[in-house]
């Protein structure tokens, strides 16, 4: 399968020219290119300014081997029935690559890249009063002047590297997942380290196991991650995946994750002890994040009923692992914090890989990193681990490093970024008090990062089409979220965060990977259906908690 990705397929006007939009789009991920694609269809000018060279948003820059949706391929598409009916994956799991080409599909189908502007990357964004317009700067491109802008950056556009001394000493390669070469790497043969065991490091991990002459892993915590069931899918299984399709995609609206199955009910108290284990058995054995988005919402919210279930995968796990020590470390006695409050990740074969010889867990919590020399990783016991290759799977500045990395500055004088350094505020995760004409999806307090990536830019896209429709449709030129209502919706996000273990876990969720970033429940954790409730309410109400003019 080939993709035109790495190929700007779009076109870019040079320096100094200044475009006159009525609305502007940032990123061209999901959440972006519904937007285009729904815009267009109301005679607006609508344009996207993308950073990358190709379509994709993650999809684009992550191109590390291994990069994989963790959602199965049937609901990692867009709903619409045009561009489903003539799309299939090949795995249940579909790799990056696959999903390059399935945006290849969509711009096809939908004629989408005449409007979008790769390789520019949006900078700084000013609210002129006197106009009611945004005048948008980039990276040496274009100049927007747009009624609206909607930013679109997704959840992982701020990749960290960590704070060790010593990278820029490091004699070998080194490069973090989010950065990747986008001509490839070949890992065979090689000293690879990789530090970091989220999502990311999983995959990667996995893949760098079989090829390395040696891999040395460096975790800090374990990830408790769930079995991804991966399968090819030949013409038949393609085929009965197809037959429920609509049905589906009806679903995504009404279940917490946008998935097509949910929570089994609220509490798990309702039943045995038994009765939750042969549950818990039949998640396991499908496969997914059923264990984590199927079981109870108690789960979540519950010491006692959290801890059968990690202690369920914590068995399950310590089963594969041959070296009881190594065990220990990868699926501890002890949870290193409650189930399913930190992202688990799909594995394949994640544990059984710790039982090859080429293989080394390093502990950091244990034997801290020192510092990076020239020659690998040294360790505070004083262990020099020689390495040809170092993957940095550290992470992103999650949620909101997308749009705060952006000079974004509204009418009282301060950057979208100085507001957020006192934490996160939002009318319904999509606007901000003090940023006129501006909106935000799959961002911060929307269910981001909780759902299906694709469920989620859709169903809360929606939303915001309908809102940026009233608008055109009244003439509007000015709308803007008050202040009261900002603070609502964040107390009410803090309100639900406060009922879960999610607060007690230093996760991306909650900002904490990110040194001085507030401590806040970062998506909304409410659920999808909660969450589109709202946003019928705010309709309902001629869009309560917005001034409009
Ligand atoms: P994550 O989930 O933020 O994972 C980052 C990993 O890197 C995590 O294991 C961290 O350990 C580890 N880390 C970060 N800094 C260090 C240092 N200094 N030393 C050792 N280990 C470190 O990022 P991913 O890219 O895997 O996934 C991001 C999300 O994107 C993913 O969940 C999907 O939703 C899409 P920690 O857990 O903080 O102890």
């Amino acid at each position: 399968m080939t993709s035109t990705q790495t190929k700007p397929v779009g076109n870019r006007p040079g320096d100094g020219e200044v475009e006159e939009l009525d609305v502007l789009v940032v990123g061209a991920g999901f959440a972006g290119l519904y937007q285009l694609d729904r815009l267009r269809t109301l005679g607006l000018s609508v344009k996207i300014y993308e950073a990358a060279s190709g379509l994709g948003g993650i999809w684009y820059w992550n191109c590390y081997p291994g990069a994989r949706v963790d959602t199965h391929g049937p609901l990692y598409q867009f709903s619409s029935e045009k561009l489903w009916k003539g799309w299939d994956y090949e795995e249940l799991y579909p790799a990056y690559t696959e999903v390059r080409a399935y945006f290849d599909h969509v711009d096809e189908t939908l004629d989408l890249s005449r409007d979008i502007r790769f390789d520019t990357r949006v900078t700084q964004a000013d609210f002129d009063e006197e106009s009611r317009r945004w005048v948008v700067r980039t990276d040496g491109g274009p100049t927007a002047r747009a009624r609206f802008i909607l930013l679109c950056t997704g959840i992982g556009a701020k990749p960290i590297l960590p704070d060790i001394p010593g990278l820029d000493t490091f004699g070998g390669e080194w490069h973090h997942t989010a950065l990747w070469p986008q001509d490839g790497l070949d890992l065979a043969d090689k000293r690879i380290g990789v530090i970091g065991t989220g999502a990311t490091g999983v995959q990667v991990i996995q893949e760098s196991a079989p090829v390395a002459s040696h891999l040395t892993v460096f975790q800090r915590t374990p990830n408790l991650a769930l079995p991804m069931r991966q399968r090819k899918l030949d013409d038949e299984a393609k085929a009965a995946l197809r037959v429920d399709m609509n049905e589906q995609y009806a679903a995504r609206a009404v279940t917490f994750g946008g998935f097509e199955y949910d929570f089994t009910g609220p509490l798990s108290t309702e039943r045995s002890r038994e009765q939750l284990l042969e549950l818990y058995e039949s998640l396991w054995a499908q496969g997914g994040f059923r264990l984590w988005l199927g079981t109870f919402f108690d789960v979540l919210q519950d010491d006692e009923a959290n801890t059968l279930v990690y202690e369920f995968w914590r068995d399950k796990v310590r089963q594969r692992i041959k070296d009881p020590e190594l065990a220990e470390k990868l699926a501890p006695t002890e949870p290193p914090h409650p189930f399913g409050v930190k992202r688990p990740s799909l594995e394949q074969n994640y544990y059984d890989l710790y039982n090859q010889d080429n293989v080394r867990l390093v502990d950091v919590k244990e034997h801290p990193i020192q510092r990076i020399t020239e020659k690998g990783v040294l360790t505070a016991d004083g262990e020099e681990y020689e390495l040809d290759l170092l993957i940095l799977a550290t992470g992103f500045d999650a949620v909101s490093g997308g749009l705060t990395a952006i000079d974004i500055r509204g009418t009282e004088g301060e950057t979208l970024a100085q507001k957020w350094q006192r934490g996160i505020s939002s009318h319904l995760g999509s606007a901000v008090h003090g940023f006129p004409n501006m909106l935000f999806i799959y961002g911060p307090q929307s269910p981001s990062g909780f759902a299906n990536g694709p469920s989620a830019a859709e169903l809360q896209g929606e939303e915001i089409f309908k809102m940026v429709e009233f608008l055109n449709a009244n003439g509007s030129t000015r709308f803007e979220a008050t202040e009261e209502a900002d603070q609502s919706w964040r107390e009410h996000v803090d309100e639900i965060a406060e009922t879960t273990l999610f607060v007690r876990a230093n996760s991306w969720y909650m900002g904490a990977n990110v040194p001085g970033k507030v401590r806040q429940l970062l998506n909304y954790p409410g659920g999808l259906p909660q969450y589109l409730e709202k946003w019928a309410e705010v309709q309902s109400g001629g869009y309560s908690g917005f001034e409009i003019s």
